[in-house]
């Protein structure tokens, strides 16, 4: 298993002293276990050829491990004729299509669901047309911990107000747990420029008030997975997690696991989230997020991985 140096980006996986990987060596240290990792299906990488023109597969994880309520990534970019496999990593969810109004529920328009499915079960949907199409979790209480996602996801216009980017200074000032969140994963990526600004561009104008924190906080989820994953994002921000092979996927710790660390520490660390990695080098989480514990499987599986990095370096 050969886990080789990044292929894009300027050294975006960097050295030993990466800050990622000093976050591996944090999380380790906090956590007390390595990041989980996901193994992609063998037929990630395989292009349906059953006419569907020359269509590509895009594949969106379903909760990457057990108690990380996301899809990774979050939004794509399809073009009609592609396909978009579902694959699931964890127990108990669904993919089901809504709308931008109502994210979380089930539409009436060329409506899809999978139903409730468990980990190694695969949805696909073929892409009709490039209108922005919503999806979430149908099972109870998902969603609004902000388990949806997006396929050709709405762009904003240049110098728009009303972008992920030009809304997120506002979302982080006026929040501590936003700004929490904000610095740990402009640290995990801060050696990836295309994962630091990935999902820049989404237009946020139409979507319901509610939702916008929780568009952020799936954002920079995607942007901490992208970041530990590099050779699945290419210097355009397309997403292909096919292109890792048969190489597990490192699964980072979900984005508001900083927060809930931070919180049962100190809240003068929080206070200090906005300044750079030291603030968030020196919180010494306490707690352990029983979720994670869920996942032992697959943590063997992440261990073998932080070996076979170790090694690569
Ligand atoms: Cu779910």
């Amino acid at each position: 298993m050969a886990y080789s140096t990044p292929a894009y980006g300027s050294g975006s996986w960097g050295g030993s002293s990466s800050p990622y990987d000093s976050c591996v060596q944090q999380c380790i240290a906090s956590y007390g276990s390595p990041m989980a990792s996901y193994t992609p299906p063998t037929a990630t990488s395989t292009m349906a050829s059953s006419g569907s023109g020359s269509g590509m597969t895009h594949t969106v994880i379903v909760a990457p491990t057990q108690g990380v309520l996301r899809y990774v990534p979050f939004a794509i970019n399809a073009s009609v004729g592609d396909t978009v496999m579902f694959v699931w990593n964890a127990n108990e969810h669904t993919v089901t299509k809504s709308s931008e109004l109502a994210i979380c529920n089930e539409t009436s328009a060329s409506p899809f669901a999978s139903g409730e499915q468990n980990k190694s079960f695969t949805f696909t949907q073929m892409v009709n047309d490039t209108n922005s199409t919503f999806f979430y979790c149908g099972t109870p209480g998902h969603c609004e911990k902000g388990m949806f996602g997006i396929i050709n996801p709405p762009n904003a216009a240049m110098g728009s107000n009303t972008s992920l980017s030009s809304m997120m200074p506002a979302m982080v000032a006026n929040s501590s747990t936003m700004s929490a969140m904000w610095s740990y994963t402009n640290m995990m990526t801060s050696n990836n420029s295309a994962a630091a600004s990935w999902g820049s561009n989404i237009d946020m104008s139409s979507m319901p008030e509610w939702a916008m924190s929780l568009v952020a906080e799936n954002v920079m989820y995607s942007r901490t997975f992208l970041a530990a994953n590099p050779e699945t994002l290419d210097a355009t921000g397309n997403v292909n997690l096919g292109a890792a092979g048969s190489t597990p996927l490192m699964v980072p710790m979900d984005i508001t696991a900083v927060m809930s660390n931070s919180t049962s520490n100190s809240t003068a660390a929080m206070a200090a989230g906005s300044s750079p990695s030291t603030s968030a080098g020196s919180t010494t989480p306490t707690t352990t997020n029983g979720a994670r514990a869920l996942a032992s499987p697959n943590m063997l599986a992440g261990l073998i991985t932080l070996a076979a990095i170790a090694f690569a370096l």
